[in-house]
């Protein structure tokens, strides 16, 4: 008997469940339905159309390995763009480097009002810092109109199925390319590829005509089950080289520490098993 609980069914025959404690909010915005809930294992949870995006308890390995691989690998990143990421976990990360400007662009301002309100631990003040330039907009259309000039793109889309279909698009990564400095790095979500191979596939294959060096790396996210979260890496730069004492070096330099990125767990991520490889 699962009332009261949120049933995930994003993959065909499989489901994951979280039992809500309490819910504290539950409305549709323009775009889609968002759920704010309290659960026993994983603190406040946040579901976009009934899969999960955030939780409290895990959300610092997913946005930690999206900005953190790319700001140190890049090593000078003065300008970075957030596709998506209303929740503001991206942001947080991103403004813990010596950035000058974070430029998040995100579809639904519902999913940034409710986030603030009722998932403050996601942004831990981000919203609030004046580097970040919050714009409410359509990320395709931004990305088609932007002069450019980004050091670092992070695409923080949901899966390829509603208001995030377009953020998969062959036309929405050329113009993320064109967006980007010479040698800047674009990384995008790519989903659990145990259960949705395809969509790292079809990523991977578009940067593979658009970069010199198109790969992927992977993280465990406990709230996206499967194994391995699978991230996407473009760049013309020789980035992904970076060994582990300069890695070292800039994080220091920083003088933060992290609750998952290490410089050896940077390197470790690019090592891609066999199921994984034959993917790309
Ligand atoms: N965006 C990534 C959602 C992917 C979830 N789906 C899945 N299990 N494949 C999360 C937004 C956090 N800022």
């Amino acid at each position: 008997n699962l009332t009261g609980w949120s049933v995930e069914t994003l993959h065909d025959g499989f489901a994951q469940a979280h039992r809500m404690d309490r819910v504290l909010y539950d409305s549709k915005t323009e775009h889609q339905r968002i759920i704010v809930f309290e659960s026993a294992q994983f603190g406040r949870v946040m579901t976009l159309d009934g899969v999960v995006q955030v939780t409290e308890r895990d959300n610092f390995i997913y946005h930690e390995m999206l900005t953190h691989v790319p700001l140190f690998a890049h090593g000078a990143a003065k300008r970075v763009l957030v596709i998506g990421g209303g929740d503001g976990g991206m942001a947080r990360e991103a403004l813990r480097h010596p950035v000058e400007q974070v430029t998040m662009v995100e579809i639904d301002a519902g999913v940034v009002e409710f986030c603030k309100e009722y998932l403050p631990s996601i942004s831990n003040g981000a919203f609030d810092d004046p580097r970040l330039d919050l714009q409410i907009a359509d990320g395709a259309d931004f990305m088609r109109e932007t002069d450019g000039g980004y050091d670092v793109i992070i695409v923080d889309s949901t899966d390829p199925v509603g208001p995030g279909e377009v953020l998969f698009t062959d036309h929405f990564y050329g113009h993320a390319k064109r967006a980007l400095t010479p040698g800047g790095i674009l990384v995008t979500q790519n989903g659990v590829p145990f259960m949705q191979g395809s969509e790292l596939t079809g990523t991977l294959r578009a940067f593979g005509s658009l970069f010199r060096d198109a790969h992927a790396y992977l993280a465990p996210v406990p709230t996206y089950q499967g194994g391995f979260m699978a991230f996407g890496w473009g760049t013309d730069s020789a980035a992904r080289d970076v060994d582990v004492a300069t890695l070292a070096d800039r994080v220091n330099a920083t003088g933060q520490s992290f609750d998952y990125y290490t410089p050896e767990i940077h390197k470790a991520a690019f090592a891609l098993p066999g199921y994984v490889k034959r993917l790309l």
